[in-house]
């Protein structure tokens, strides 16, 4: 069982003790005697085989189980202990064992609260507001059933409720110790000095776009979308002039996985402000990477993305040869986009297909008719890359894989997610079931370069409830913190630091650090074993744990956050800085 599935098992599991502990409560309150029973042996059993994942998980990591065993376990304990004893001695009045086994059931539900609610790391403030709401509702429902509790009892529940909650709410609201982040921008940009060797203006205003034979509005860069693909060869400097006509909220260029100059990188109220209608901003860095990237904007970046205001952007070593094709995968007014394309391929011509994620989910590539190898991955190419036939890539948000292989004399079809985007002619292939390449495991290993880390940060991917905001929100969360109360991460020049990368949520989070590519060292405990995977984008899994690590060369302060736009707008993103 994977640790994926063990935290959706324990939920289950949790779910289900509450439900049959109250249940069991409201049952006996009523005198049905037998449901009340049946139920309670149910809340037992879920309790015991609570005991088992929460074990199971605390092997698979403590960030994993913290809140659990600190808070789930000691309330759950409690319940077992009022309730158990009562049911024993079976009272010939089952009436007896209602507040007992109401009284379980708020424990075991104010501990599913603190894990859904507070998740990681786990406090005594949520463990105090946890033990505050047991009491409170069980002194309440003691008065409903009319039960006499004596006065003593009465004012020591009512002293322990509000000490806990007055604390657990201070210790839960506090602000944090975040060193805060430079917004502004600083001394005026460092431009390189040559001059440019290639000019490119983009323009961003909205727009109509044919979304496969429906008109639908779009927010485009010279009216069209994807906007223009920019291309150089490796050494050129680019110079990108963006221009805003009439995008409302704003808009910067980023330049995803292409690790330019701080000052360059698009990140508003980072570094840079964003531009305006009217205003322009001037890009310009040299292109030293060869490969496939691509850009976007980065103000209001989930809207703007998802509307349209993404490219292109591809280095290439010298002149191209043979089929050089980009593919980026995009939804828009949620339909697939663009429109498949169809080329004609001459038997034995080399072929390169550039697959770019623009969305912010995982889509599943196959490429059905040919053998291919995967040549590169986020920019960077493999070390050794072996043929692979019938296979299914996962590219994960914001990620590139580029596919070569030689034209057959059939034709070949690249699918996402079932869905034919290109082909060189007809392809009639069921590809549902095809395996899918594990790229920690594919191509020549070579040694990791440092065997030491100068710093090392976790990053715990949950959810929370964030009130640190006017308005509270259900917020994606890191180490129980929400953008902009993140503490950044801070390094210096040179150093080699390592991230471990932990997601105790239900959901994948692709994550994405911005002016660096990382080293993959290992996933889940296994040390990476294929061609060294320099990555700037990567999908944790529910459940997974990532080590990675990179040297810090490129100073500045970076965006580090989570790729699926809506959760980085949500509070998943915090910042790498140098000291
Ligand atoms: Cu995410």
């Amino acid at each position: 069982m994977t640790t994926g599935s063990l935290l959706v098992a324990d939920l289950v599991i949790a779910v289900l003790a509450t439900a049959a502990w109250l249940g069991g409560g409201a049952a006996s309150a009523a005198r049905r005697r037998p449901l009340a029973l049946g139920l309670a042996a149910v809340a037992l059993l879920a309790t015991l085989a609570r005991a088992i994942t929460i074990t199971a998980l605390a092997r698979a990591g403590w960030w994993f189980a913290a809140e659990k065993i600190l808070i789930a376990g000691p309330l759950s304990l409690a319940a077992v202990g009022v309730a158990g004893p009562r049911l024993l001695w079976a009272p010939g009045d089952i009436r007896a064992v209602a507040l007992p086994l109401l009284f379980a059931g708020y424990a075991t539900s104010s501990a599913l609260l603190v894990t859904i609610l507070h998740g990681y790391p786990a406090s005594a403030g949520a463990g105090l507001l946890a033990v505050a709401g047991v009491v409170a509702a069980t002194v309440i429902s003691g008065r409903a059933l009319g039960a006499r509790p004596s006065r003593t009892v009465s004012r020591v529940a009512l002293v322990v409720a509000v000490a806990a909650l007055l604390t657990g709410t201070g210790l839960t609201v506090a602000p944090g110790a975040a060193p805060a982040i430079p917004h502004g921008h600083g001394p005026p940009a460092a431009r390189i000095a040559d001059e440019p060797t290639r000019r490119f203006t983009l323009t961003a205003g909205t727009a109509t776009v044919d979304a496969g034979g429906r008109i639908v509005a779009a927010w485009a860069f010279n009216e069209q979308v994807p906007g223009p693909e920019l291309t150089a060869t490796v050494g050129d400097v680019l110079e990108v002039t963006l221009r805003n006509r009439d995008i409302e909220r704003g808009l910067t260029l980023h330049w995803h996985g292409y690790d330019v100059p701080n000052d360059q990188d698009g990140v508003p109220g980072v570094t840079q402000a964003a531009v305006r209608p009217g205003q322009e901003f001037v890009y310009r860095f040299r292109a030293d990477q060869v490969g496939t990237y691509w850009y976007h904007t980065h103000s209001a970046s989930d809207v703007g993305v998802r509307m349209g205001l993404y490219g292109v952007l591809v280095v290439r070593p010298g002149p191209v040869t043979g089929l050089d094709v980009t593919v980026p995968v995009h939804t828009l007014a949620g339909r697939p986009f663009p429109a498949p394309r169809v080329e004609q391929a001459e038997a034995g011509v080399p072929v390169r297909l550039r697959l770019i994620n623009t969305d912010s989910t995982t889509h599943r590539y196959v490429l059905a008719g040919t053998a291919f190898r995967v040549a590169a991955v986020d920019g960077v190419d493999l070390r050794g890359p072996t043929p692979l036939v019938d296979t299914a890539v996962l590219i994960p948000a914001g990620g590139r894989y580029d596919l070569v292989f030689d034209a057959p004399a059939t034709p070949v079809a690249l699918f996402v997610d079932g869905r034919a985007v290109y082909s060189t002619g007809p392809v009639s292939t069921v590809t549902g079931a095809w395996p899918v390449l594990d790229p920690l495991g594919y191509g020549a290993t070579a040694p990791v370069p440092w065997s030491r880390f100068d710093r090392t940060f976790t990053l715990v991917l949950d959810r929370g409830l964030d009130l640190r905001r006017l308005l509270p929100r259900y917020a994606h969360t890191v180490n129980g913190a929400a953008d902009p109360d993140i503490p950044p991460q801070v390094v210096r020049l040179g150093d080699v630091v390592r991230f471990t990368i932990v997601n105790r949520s239900q959901v994948v989070h692709p994550w994405h650090l911005h002016g660096h590519h990382v080293l993959v060292l290992a996933r889940d405990g296994e040390p990476a074993a294929g061609s060294p995977l320099w990555l700037d984008s990567f999908d944790v899994r529910p459940g997974e744990v990532w080590e990675v690590a990179f040297r810090a060369d490129n100073p500045g302060v970076w965006a580090n956050h989570c790729h699926n736009l809506a959760h980085a707008d949500a509070g998943m993103t915090l910042h790498l800085m140098y000291s």
